[in-house]
């Protein structure tokens, strides 16, 4: 009975559920992905989760274990990489809002790492004039390469903290920075660098190559 419990055994028991409870917690905090972050450098976040989603075929499931990052076109080293190995190159953080045309916008920490350290490894060749992103939906768009090179641009795994998920791009999302939202291009497979211009999906459909925020 417990009230004859010596003082040992009471001690080893509440060590045990101690230690059960940590576990618990380790789990949890794990499996949660951590707390997201709402205010960083004293801006105030937007939310991670949202109802609305505006993309051509709606959130993506993407398994992780057969996922690559491929890196082809006009490079020396055309690239392959897994999830792991990608993450493996520095990572930045940095609080950018995206603008959507349709008149909303966001202001996210994102955490990424940087095409600049992807082309190093890529090797560009001379010529290479447009970077274009190719994602899981058929959904496609460009930058000018001298564009994403000179403003070390971001390609993002994290939003406010949390890794991104189906619907926020899992497992990247390019961070275009001072451009409208049809160029944040999320679920991306493909980084392919060519001498050409190219129209990526809604720039065909007549909006603008440039997508400058006005
Ligand atoms: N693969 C893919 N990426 C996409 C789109 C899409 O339909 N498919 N929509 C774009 C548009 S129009 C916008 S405004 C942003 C929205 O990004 P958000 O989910 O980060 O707000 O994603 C862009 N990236
Ligand atoms: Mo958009």
């Amino acid at each position: 009975m417990f009230v004859t419990q010596s003082k040992e055994n009471l001690f080893s028991q509440t060590l045990t559920i101690f230690v059960i409870a940590s576990l618990f917690f380790i789990t949890f905090a794990i499996s949660t992905n951590g707390e997201e972050i709402k205010n960083y450098d004293g801006k105030r976040l937007s939310a991670f989760d949202r109802s609305y989603d505006n993309s051509i075929g709606g959130p993506q499931k993407i398994d992780i274990n057969k996922y690559r990052l491929e890196v082809e076109g006009n490079v020396e080293n055309p690239l392959s990489l897994t999830y792991n190995e990608a993450l493996s190159l520095p990572h930045v953080k940095r609080v950018i809002t995206l603008n959507c045309v349709e008149g909303w916008e966001e202001t996210l920490l994102f955490e990424g790492i940087r095409f600049n350290d992807i082309f190093k490894k890529a090797k560009p060749g001379d010529g290479v004039k447009t970077v274009v992103f190719h994602a899981v939906d058929g959904y496609t768009s460009s930058l000018p390469y001298e564009f994403v090179v000179k403003n070390d641009l971001m390609l993002a795994f994290k939003i406010n903290g949390r890794v991104l998920d189906e619907k926020r791009g899992f497992p990247f999302q390019v961070v275009a920075e001072s451009k409208l939202g049809y160029k944040w291009v999320k679920w991306v497979t493909k980084i392919e660098l060519i001498d050409t211009d190219y129209k990526g999906f809604w720039e065909k459909r007549g909006y603008s190559n440039d997508a400058d925020l006005k």
